[in-house]
Parts: structure tokens; sequence; C-alpha cells
């Protein structure tokens, strides 16, 4: 707790209005929730429950890290687990079980507040059963001990850094990152020299104030170039998710044809200002002609660039940040390095692209499952196709677009599960 206070962190002894984390070590979550009970706070909502590995990971960096990598979440662990094993089915079943659980307007305190839940198996309420029993699932601490698991997490945690990479340097006998930078014999691409070049902070997460500045910055970029051009936030700050590992934008230019062009002449104007720590800009691909992509999960055909930018901290409104010493070190450096990615899209694809730009990635697999499987139509992030009427389904707005899939309207902050 010294420790924190001394990196700026508000530690507070007793529970009060004022709280907004509160971190725990060593108790199980049923405790937790007991314990908040006796102080008439079991309203959870009010704040974040943490384990005591995101106070640590914050105190690292000096600021506060994104906490939802840091709840006691099982089944994410897991989830995790069974994809970086290549096995998706039980993957998928588990996010799904994730996502359920982490929006759910209230707190599981005995397995059968499970009831009537969706996708919740057997394995899901055995699961809940051990750690409101015990205080943690075996299951999932032997996942958490596992070295391999440990080792291709931290691996495929370096931008640029997949599946297949992580597991030839583990059987190379790698484990920590510094035995990867000091291997000579390693030949990285561009992409992961950048990567483990910005590492801490491509970690650190994106917080809302950056995202903030940089929406800023791209859209007078971009407006530069084309004055009427559309620059939209999507992805998760566009939920309303206060982190992210990326900051996400849409671009495109009504009544033009030649929206394409925009993204060279940002891209080269920032190259010249020194401010692209890395891109990879990737042309359009698409063709009119092809129906929408059978492919639940697929890749879009739009002109995209990836980006780790260059992000100046004055630009960032620290506002009402928690953190109020920085450290000498972050005095001196003044920037920030994020992930950025730009997709521009034709205007009349537009309400498509931001639908599916807008994620989250397990609201846009469910939506696609319901076009294909309730409505026989296809819905990707270029068109709707109704294969009963062998037409395509314009729509200028994404109520349109919910409205052709006989949906009510979702609100962007309403599509984190
Ligand atoms: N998406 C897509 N096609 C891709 C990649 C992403 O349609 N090839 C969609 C799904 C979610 C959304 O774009 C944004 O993707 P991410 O940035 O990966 O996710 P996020 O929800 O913004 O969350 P975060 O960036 O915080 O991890
Ligand atoms: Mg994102």
């Amino acid at each position: 707790m010294d420790l924190a206070r001394r990196k700026g962190f508000r530690v507070e002894n007793e529970l009060s209005n004022s709280v907004t984390h509160v971190v725990a070590e060593n108790n199980s979550c049923a405790e937790i929730l007991k314990w908040l009970q006796m102080h008439n706070m079991e309203d959870c909502s009010r704040f974040r429950l943490l384990d005591i590995s995101w106070l640590t990971a914050s105190m690292e960096v000096g600021r506060p890290v994104d906490p939802e990598k840091y709840h006691l979440d099982a089944f994410e662990v897991l989830a995790e687990n069974y994809e970086l094993r290549g096995n998706d089915g039980p993957c998928l079943a588990f996010r799904r079980a994730a996502s359920v659980l982490k929006f759910l307007p209230f707190t599981i305190v005995r397995v059968n507040d499970t009831e009537g839940l969706p996708w919740m198996r057997d394995q899901v309420k055995t699961i809940i059963e051990d750690i409101i029993e015990d205080g943690e699932s075996s299951r999932v601490t032997a996942v958490l001990n596992n070295e391999n698991y440990r080792s291709i997490k931290l691996f495929t945690s370096v931008f640029g850094v997949g599946l297949k990479t992580s597991e030839k340097w583990y059987r190379m006998g790698l484990r920590t990152l510094e035995e990867v930078k000091s291997n000579k014999d390693l030949k990285l691409t561009r992409m992961q020299r950048a990567g483990l070049l910005h590492y801490e902070d491509l970690l650190s997460y994106v917080s809302k104030e950056e995202a903030d500045s940089a929406s800023l910055f791209v859209k007078e970029s971009v407006q530069k170039f084309s004055p009427s051009a559309l620059v939209t936030l999507t992805g998760g700050f566009r939920r309303g998710k206060t982190t992210g590992h990326d900051v996400d934008f849409l671009i495109t230019v009504p009544g033009s044809r030649q929206e394409e062009e925009v993204l060279h002449l940002v891209i080269d104007f920032w190259k010249k200002q020194g401010l692209l720590l890395y891109y990879d800009l990737i042309e359009s691909t698409f063709e009119k002609t092809k129906l929408p992509s059978r492919k639940v999960d697929a890749f879009d055909h739009f002109q995209k660039c990836f980006i780790i930018l260059k992000l100046h901290k004055g630009k960032v409104d620290h506002g009402s940040s928690i953190i109020s010493v920085a450290s000498a070190e972050e005095e001196k450096k003044d920037w920030k390095a994020i992930r950025v990615d730009l997709v521009v899209s034709p205007f009349e694809q537009y309400a498509f692209a931001l639908l599916g730009w807008s994620g989250s990635r397990q609201f846009e697999r469910d939506l696609r499952r319901y076009a294909t499987h309730e409505k026989k139509m296809v819905l990707d992030n270029h068109a709707l196709y109704d294969k009963t009427k062998k037409l395509f389904l314009n729509a200028a707005s994404e109520e349109e677009i919910f409205a052709h899939l006989g949906l009510d309207y979702i609100e962007p902050w309403e599509r984190n599960a």
C-alpha cells in the first residue's frame, strides 16, 4: 500500500463511496462478496473487484492498466487456453459463457443464479460451483500454472507474434522476452521488432482520454486532405469501454469514388512528421460481384492500415485521473506508442462497415449466425444479402440493417455481450 501511495495511487483503508477499485489478495470471490454484504455494499456495479495482480501491474507502468484482464475471470482463461491450442469449439463455448457473465446486471452468488441464462453448460456450471465453494477452480488454476500456457500467452502478447511463432520459440526453449530479444538466431519481422520495441506502451492499454485525443488528431489529419470525410470512432471505445488494446476508426467520404486516396495522403503526412512507429497499409480487395462471405469470422476487404502511432502526451487531457504524481522517467518521455487501426469504406457500405467494426467480436459472430440461421440472409462488413429473394438489401444506417434483420435496434454500448 505504501508503494502504491508513493507511485501516486490514492489508497483508502476504509470502504467509502469514493472507492473505485477493490483489490483482493488470497480471498475467494465468495469471501469478498460476503464481506461486501456485511458492509452493505452488495451493489458491485459501483466499483471494480480486482485481483492484486492488477495493482502490481499498474504500479509497474505507473498508471492504471486495463482492468478487464485482471478480473477473476475463469472462463476467459479457459477460452484462451483452448484458443492457444487451436481448439475452437470449447474456446467459443467458454467465450460465450464469459461474455454473458461479464455483462450481467447482477452478481452470481449461487449456482441457481445461472438458471435461464444462455450458454451455461454443465461444464460451466461445475466451474462456477467450484469457485463459489472453494474460491477457485482447479481446472483454471492448472492452466494458469502451466508453463507452456504462460510462455505462449507472454509471447502472443507481443504485437506481431502469433501462435505459430510463439510455439516455435517455446520449442526452442525460450521462456522470457529478454531471451527472445537477446537471441541472435531469431529472424524477427518488422512488425515483431516494433512490437518488442514498444512492448510496455502497447501492453499498458489505451485510456479513454488517449482515445479521445487520438480521435481529434486523426479527424484533423484526415479532414486536412478531405474536408468532407467522415471519421468515426469504432471498436470497443464506441461501445463505451474505458480502455482498449487499440483505437479503431472508420473513414468514408460521402459522394466520392476516390476515398482510397486519403489514407495514402494521411500516412505520408504522418510519416514526414515522424509519428509512425510502425504501419502496414493494405489495399482494398473488394470485388463487387462476390456474394457476402459465408464465413462467420472472415476478414473484410476494405483498404486499411494497422499503425503504431506516436501519441504526444501534451495532447492528452488527464482530467480526473487517479495518478497525480508522474515518475521522473515518465516526465522525460512525452509520448506514448498506441495501436491505431484505420479502415476506409466506400460510402454506400458505410453502415455495414460501421456495424462490423463496432464489435464486439462475439456480438458480430452471433448477429451473423442469427442472419444465416433465422433469416436466410448473409451479413458481413460490406453488405446484407437475402438468399430467399436473391437480392442485396441496402442500408444507410445501422438502424436499417437491424430493421432488415427484423430486430430492434441495439445500441453500441449494449453490444458487449
Ligand atoms: N473486426 C472485424 N474484422 C477484423 C477485425 C476486427 O470485423 N478483421 C471487428 C470486430 C471488433 C471490432 O472490429 C474491433 O476489433 P478490436 O479492436 O480487435 O476489438 P475491440 O472490440 O475494439 O476491443 P479492444 O481493441 O479493446 O481489444
Ligand atoms: Mg479496438
